[in-house]
C-alpha cells in the first residue's frame, strides 16, 4: 500500500451536506475512505473505457431448462478471447442456477461478454462488477492460445 497523502478540499455546503448524508447512509465511518472510493471507481470507469485491462465478476441467474441455455454460456467462456479464471455454479432449486464468473481481459471486451450473457433468452437477473486492483496496465495480453 503506498503512502497517504493528506489533502483539504473545498466544497458549497449544500453539497457537503448531501455527500455526508450519502455516506452516512452507506456506512461510511469518514470521509476520506468515501472520497478514496469514488476516486477508485472513477479509475476503473476509465480504465474500462480506454479499453486497459481489468478484472470482473458476472454474476447470472438463470433458468436451466430454458432450451439449449447450459451449453450456450459454457460455449461462450470456452470462446471468450480473455481469461475465464474461476466459475462457481450453485443450484438454487429446482430451475434456478446461480453462476459467478471471474474474468480478465480488456475493458470492452469483460463488458462485451457479460452483455451477451446477460441478454440470453433464460438469463432472469445478473450483474457486472469490475475492478482494477491487482491488475497492470499491461496484464491484457499474457493469454495464450
Ligand atoms: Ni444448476
Amino acid at each position: 500500500m503506498s503512502k497517504l497523502i493528506r489533502t483539504g478540499i473545498s466544497l458549497e455546503q449544500d453539497l457537503l451536506e448531501r455527500f455526508d448524508r450519502m455516506i452516512g447512509q452507506k456506512g461510511y465511518g469518514n470521509r476520506s475512505e468515501a472520497i478514496r472510493d469514488l476516486v477508485r471507481d472513477h479509475f476503473v470507469e476509465q480504465d474500462v473505457a480506454s479499453n486497459r485491462a481489468v478484472v470482473g465478476t458476472l454474476t447470472l441467474v438463470y433458468d436451466h431448462h430454458q432450451p439449449k441455455l447450459s451449453e450456450q454460456l459454457i460455449d461462450a467462456q470456452h470462446n471468450y478471447r480473455g481469461k475465464v479464471l474461476a466459475t462457481t455454479h450453485v443450484h438454487l432449486d429446482h430451475r434456478n442456477c446461480l453462476e459467478v464468473i471471474i474474468l480478465k481481459g480488456r475493458g470492452m471486451e469483460v463488458k462485451k461478454f457479460a452483455d451477451r450473457l446477460l441478454s440470453l433468452k433464460g438469463v432472469q437477473h445478473g450483474k457486472l462488477v469490475l475492478t482494477n486492483a491487482g491488475v497492470s496496465p499491461s496484464s491484457g495480453h499474457e493469454h495464450k492460445h
